[in-house]
C-alpha cells in the first residue's frame, strides 16, 4: 500500500490547483491527503511556518516527515512517483519549453494575486499604477500565448500546459473583466479543450469562504 502525503490545500489557491491537477494527471490523486490550510492576509500562520517558513500553500508533507514547497518543486517530485507519461520532460530542449511555460503560467498568477489583494484594500489606498502594471503583464501574457496556442495544442501535455491552463482558469475565476478570450481565438480554443480534462473538471476553483 503506497504511503499517503499531506498537502496543505485550499480550493481557492491556483498554485494548489496546479498541484492537484498535475497529481490527477499522474494518477496520484489518491495518494494526497488534503488539509484545509487558510493563509493570506496579514496574520502569519505560525503552525504552517514551522514546516514552511514562508507560510505558503501548497506545502507537501511526505511520509518520512520531510517537507516540500513550492508548487513547481512539489509537481516535479510527484512526477518521479509514477511510471506514466512524464509532465516534466527529461531532455532539453523539450524540458526548457515545459519549464518556460510553467514559469509563464506561475508568473501570471504572481501578477494576478497581488492585483486581487489590492482590490480588497480601501479604494483610496489602492495603487492604480501597480494595478495597471499587473493588467499589462497579464494581457501581454495572453497575447504571447495566443501566438503559441497551436503549438500548445499539438504538443503532449506537460507541467507547462497545466500551469497555463490553471492561470487562464484563474482569470475566469477572479478577473472576468479582462475578457482574455477577446481577439485570442486560438488560445480560447486550446483552453476549452484543457478545461474538459477529467483532472481539471475534478478540481474546480471554489470561493468557499
Ligand atoms: N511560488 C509559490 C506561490 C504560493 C503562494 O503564493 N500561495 C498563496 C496562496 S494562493 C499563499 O500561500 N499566500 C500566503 C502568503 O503569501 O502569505 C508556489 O508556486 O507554490
Amino acid at each position: 500500500m503506497p504511503a499517503h502525503m499531506t498537502l496543505h490545500w485550499s480550493p481557492r489557491s491556483p498554485y494548489v490547483r496546479k498541484v492537484v491537477i498535475a497529481a490527477h494527471e499522474m494518477g496520484l490523486q489518491d495518494r494526497l491527503r488534503t488539509v484545509r490550510t487558510v493563509v493570506g492576509g496579514t496574520t502569519p500562520h505560525r503552525e504552517l511556518m514551522r514546516i514552511n517558513p514562508l507560510g505558503k500553500i501548497p506545502t507537501l508533507e511526505l511520509e518520512d516527515g520531510s517537507v516540500l514547497y513550492d508548487s513547481p518543486v512539489i509537481c516535479e517530485y510527484l512526477d518521479t512517483l509514477h511510471d506514466g507519461p512524464k509532465l516534466f520532460p527529461a531532455a532539453w530542449p523539450a524540458r526548457g519549453v515545459a519549464l518556460r511555460r510553467l514559469a509563464l503560467g506561475d508568473g501570471m498568477l504572481d501578477a494576478a494575486l497581488p492585483w486581487l489583494g489590492e482590490r480588497f484594500r480601501p479604494a483610496e489606498k489602492q495603487s492604480q499604477p501597480h494595478m495597471d502594471l499587473w493588467r499589462a503583464k497579464l494581457l501581454a501574457s495572453v497575447d504571447a500565448l495566443e501566438q503559441e496556442a497551436e503549438v500548445l495544442a499539438e504538443s503532449p501535455l506537460t507541467i507547462g500546459h497545466v500551469a497555463i491552463g490553471v492561470a487562464l482558469g484563474y482569470l475566469d475565476f477572479r478577473f472576468d473583466e479582462l475578457h482574455w478570450r477577446d481577439g485570442r481565438p486560438r488560445l480560447a480554443e486550446w483552453y476549452a479543450t484543457f478545461d474538459q480534462r477529467p483532472s481539471v473538471l475534478a478540481n474546480p476553483p471554489v470561493d468557499d469562504r
